[in-house]
């Protein structure tokens, strides 16, 4: 499934953003401008966009505690999650969620949740929703490779494959798991050799070359939507800041950000882009103006907007 040149361009233009929202949120963070723990998905944009982006709108992701970048990909309004960031009335949860925690079920953003390979259940829930009610929405559920090692993730994958779930198991395997080297945990190379075990499909892409990442998530979300089951996408990539915003990185490898620097996802498909006559110095101006401009009104939406009062702390609870 090759994307048209219009759909290239906006992979390029939605990396673009995600890039330039994180490196702001991080910056807004360290200054104190919000409480809590960010974790960003800088050097895996492609990863994120590219599986995003092959799915219909009214398909679901469950994001992880890394997720400012798969729900910026699904179409989250960048002002309702620097909203949410902030804590405010305004954001994504209504200020209840923060970073780890992005919903926005009307874009098919499923919410995100801080416990390792948490939502992949939730995940499974909407997608026999779908099968049960003869639709035919799916669901991607993200996970990185450090949970991929969780019991929840195995017992998730086995269901859907005997339930035959319109799923794709997204793996995004960013080198490391907290403070571990994937090499620490991880016997295999590819987390997709793990998909003939629970009778799915299972593939790997270069997960820092957002058409790659495309071509292989389109088909396994064919599979799903057509009635084949589900399918697992082992993304290799890598993160190039710390776990979490201010980490000091003491356990990172010698040289392996200057390595995984060389393949950054962004001038990547710049060029191609550029090679091809899609885009021009003055359009990638334009689009990085464009971004710019987007982030200062999120930034300025979310610095005016309110607090949830206490008398509104029970208002958002079920039970
Ligand atoms: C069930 C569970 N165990 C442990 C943790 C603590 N923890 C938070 S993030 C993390 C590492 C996650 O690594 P990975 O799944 O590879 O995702 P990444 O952070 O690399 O995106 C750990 C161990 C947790 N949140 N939930």
């Amino acid at each position: 499934m090759e994307p048209t040149k219009e759909l290239m361009l906006q992979m390029y233009e939605r990396m673009v953003l995600i890039r330039r929202f994180e490196s702001r949120a991080a910056e807004l963070f360290k200054a104190g401008k919000f409480p809590g723990w960010v974790h960003v998905c800088i050097g895996q944009e492609a990863s994120v966009t590219g599986s995003a982006f092959a799915l219909r709108e009214d398909d679901s992701i469950c994001p992880t505690h890394r997720g400012h970048g798969q729900c910026l990909a699904k179409g989250m309004d960048p002002k309702k999650m620097m909203a949410e960031l902030y804590g405010k009335k305004t954001g994504s949860n209504q200020g209840r969620g923060g970073s780890m925690h992005l919903a926005d079920t009307a874009k098919g953003i499923l919410c995100g949740i801080a416990i390792l390979g948490g939502g992949l259940p939730f995940g499974a829930g909407v997608a026999m929703a779908s099968k049960l009610r003869g639709e035919d929405k799916v669901v991607l559920g993200y996970f990185g490779e450090g949970a991929s090692n969780e019991g929840i993730v195995h017992e998730v994958m086995n269901m859907a494959a005997v339930w035959n779930l319109p799923m794709v198991f997204f793996s995004e395997q960013n080198q490391y798991a907290e403070l571990s080297h994937r090499d620490f945990h991880l016997k295999i190379d590819t987390l997709a050799k793990r998909a003939e075990g629970y009778g799915m499909p299972g593939v790997t892409v270069d997960g820092n070359d957002v058409l790659d990442v495309y071509r292989a998530t389109s088909e396994a979300v064919k599979r799903a939507r057509e009635g084949g089951g589900p399918s697992m996408v082992d993304s290799i990539t890598c993160r190039w800041d710390g776990h979490y915003v201010g980490d000091p990185q003491a356990y990172r490898k010698e040289g392996d950000l200057e390595e995984w620097k060389k393949k950054d996802p962004i001038p990547r498909l710049e060029k191609k882009l550029m090679d091809e006559g899609m885009l021009d110095e003055a359009g990638k101006e334009a689009i990085i103006a464009r971004i710019d401009q987007q982030i200062a009104e999120s930034e300025e939406f979310a610095e005016s907007s309110p607090f949830p009062t206490p008398e509104e702390a029970l208002e958002l609870v079920w039970a």
